[in-house]
């Protein structure tokens, strides 16, 4: 079988711009997406995509983008990556659906395999696959809860699980996640994150502080024998790309192995190699009881999963656990294609020279650049966090402002952070070098500018 292919042939990875962006059939589909969407529902660029692939967007009006966002961290492997073409095609072809849960098929249970080969830890493991990441956290609560008897769930200050009810209230931002949408479910607890940039007494002492402060707050607030779960992001996504302190993650795990409690590490945006490891817990040596996944697990396509240990796993009655769409055999073939693409390929190795480049490109700036307050992350989920130069005083509108400066000369990158002030680089792992360095130029000199 030929080894698969990072970029297809068809699509010139190059920037190039034709019309002003958005060109004019972009600017005509906005005005039919005006009238026809929920304006809840929100662009990053108001660019419509034409194809996509390797490192770039191809627009409606023939213009090339460079893509730094993998459409949140989703095509790792590329949009159209070509073992995922082929085995999806080849599903297609076969059966689109059975459901699971009547007529179950191998895709779904060659995933679980492959989940219970790459997630950390040698224990025996089981998984549920499901649609969305959102959906997948809230399993996750659910297993946790039916295997402990337990209710509480503990989450982070600038936490992100998702937007259906539970996982709104997971999500510790209210603009624009929550606003207006409550009431929110119960028996959530929100800690302080070990965040070294604002940690107040500094980044040296922060790890060790924060999970003193955070077991003492569950063993005052809400008591560690009614914890079902302590949710976190290894590395957190939409609040900022925050690296947690080193030795936090591994403080917290054990605390919640001397209690008894669910540590459920949400890698729905740090895994599948986007961090230069499988999952982002191995840069630390955390095992977590459960591990939730959705993006880059598919290539593009709607999985997510739930992969832990088998007798937590087991906990929940059969029946308890699924949904007539969960592990669809199209999506299922995706991910087998995703996951060969990235072993073939070894995209953990690509994203780690991605950190390299980055830091070297963007770290070469900051000496220059006062507004950019940290340059952080790990692999190729890396950002910069934007301040009001010589303070810590978060600056948004910095943000918004490069993040439009590179939209305009093709460069699609997004924001994120509680503040807003975080611009964040999440390229396809699959991107070319040329690519990465012209993208990076185009940031730099935008930086330069402000
Ligand atoms: N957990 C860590 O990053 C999704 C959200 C985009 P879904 N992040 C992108 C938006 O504005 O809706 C995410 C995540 C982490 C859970 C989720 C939720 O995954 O597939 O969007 O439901």
């Amino acid at each position: 079988m030929p080894a698969p292919q990072a970029v297809p042939a068809a699509l010139p990875q190059e920037r190039r711009l034709v019309t002003a962006i958005p060109g004019p059939k972009s600017r005509e589909l906005m005005a039919r997406k005006s009238a026809a969407v929920a304006d809840g529902v929100g662009t990053v660029m108001p660019v419509f995509a034409a194809r996509a692939g390797g490192g770039v967007i191809e627009d409606v009006d023939g213009n090339s983008l460079i893509d730094f966002g993998s459409g949140i961290a989703v095509t790792s492997v590329g949009s159209s990556a070509e073992a995922v073409v082929r085995r999806a095609a080849a599903q297609l072809a076969d059966f689109t659906h059975t459901c699971f849960m009547v007529t179950p098929y191998e895709g779904y249970v060659a995933v679980c395999e492959e989940l219970a080969r790459l997630t950390p830890g040698g224990h025996a493991k089981k998984s549920a696959l499901f649609n969305s990441g959102a959906e997948a956290v809230e399993n996750a609560v659910k297993i946790a809860r039916v295997a402990t008897g337990r209710q509480a769930v503990v989450v982070f200050d600038h936490g992100y699980h998702g937007r259906t009810n539970l996982t709104m209230a997971l999500t510790a931002k209210n603009m624009p996640y929550k606003q207006g949408f409550g009431p929110f479910a119960p028996e959530v607890y929100r800690m302080p994150l070990a965040y070294p940039y604002r940690w107040p007494t500094g980044p040296e002492r922060c790890a060790e502080e924060a999970a003193a402060q955070v077991t003492d707050l569950i063993d005052k607030q809400v008591g560690a024998g009614n914890v079902a779960a302590i949710v976190i992001e290894p590395v957190l996504g939409e609040g900022g790309f925050i690296v947690p302190a080193p030795g936090f993650l591994p403080r917290i795990a054990a605390y919640a192995r001397a209690h008894g409690i669910v540590f459920v590490a949400d890698e729905i945006q740090s895994g599948f190699c986007r961090t230069g490891r499988w999952f982002a817990c191995e840069h630390e040596g955390v095992v977590p009881d459960l591990v939730t996944t959705a993006k880059g697990i598919a290539g593009g396509l709607p999985l997510a999963a739930v992969t832990g240990r088998a007798e937590l796993m087991d906990a929940a009655h059969t029946g308890g656990l699924g949904g007539t769409y969960g592990g669809n055999p199209v999506a299922c073939a995706a991910a087998l294609g995703a996951i060969e693409t990235m072993r073939e390929l070894d995209l953990n190795a690509r994203a780690r020279r991605i950190e390299e480049v980055v830091r070297d490109r963007l770290g070469a700036l900051r000496e220059a650049c006062p507004a950019i307050g940290d340059l952080r992350g790990r692999g190729a989920m890396m950002a910069v966090e934007l301040v009001r130069p010589g303070t810590k005083e978060p600056d948004p509108r910095a943000a918004a402002a490069l993040a439009a400066s590179c939209h305009a000369q093709g460069l699609v990158v997004l924001t994120c952070g509680t503040y807003g002030n975080v611009l964040r680089f999440l390229p396809p792992l699959v991107i070319g070098e040329d690519l990465l360095r012209e993208g990076l130029d185009i940031l730099g000199g935008a930086l330069a500018r402000q």
